[in-house]
């Protein structure tokens, strides 16, 4: 993520990833502040065997772009809800990637950093049977929940 003010949307992603035993790592890389660091990350991904970066940034966020021009491990990019526009600066700044160098871009806030953990998941689970299962079981868990609650009864 871009900041450690991120950290309150991303959590939501580091914890379905914990939930789904997936291993993975969490670090603060700024496009702005620290863009050497972003260049070194991104360039050391594909060596390092990451599968997958979910990129979490707001306000210009660039983060996920830069990322993804700068290796070909594929970029989820998570906008955060940004203080003056709510984050749709930072959806249409991750969305709008040029042709030629995707970014995968998910929803505004928490439920964006939640699918961007899922998503990376179920492309994970193509090639890893237990961990279907262990998505399995989470959807399951989510139907079950929607399937016994209830609503008061009618006035
Ligand atoms: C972006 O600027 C970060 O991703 C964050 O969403 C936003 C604000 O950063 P801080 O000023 O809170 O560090 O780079």
């Amino acid at each position: 993520m871009g900041s450690t003010s991120d950290w309150g949307t991303m959590e939501r992603a580091a914890e379905l990833l914990a939930r789904l035993e997936i291993p993975h790592e969490t670090r603060v890389v700024s496009a702005h502040r620290t863009p050497d660091l972003l260049f070194e990350y991104a360039e050391q991904a594909r060596e390092r065997g990451l599968s997958a970066i979910i990129a979490g940034a707001g306000g210009a966020a660039h983060l996920p772009g830069m990322l993804a021009a700068k290796t070909p491990v594929p970029v989820l990019g998570v906008p955060v809800a940004s203080r003056h526009l709510q984050g749709e600066d930072s959806l249409l700044s991750i969305v709008q990637m040029p042709r030629g160098i995707p970014v995968a871009t998910f929803a505004i806030g928490e439920s964006g950093a939640a699918n961007a953990a899922l998503f990376a998941a179920a492309m994970l689970a193509t090639g890893d049977p237990d961990l279907a299962a262990r998505l399995d079981a989470f959807r399951a868990e989510q139907r079950d929940a929607v399937l016994g609650q209830t609503l008061p009864p009618d006035p």
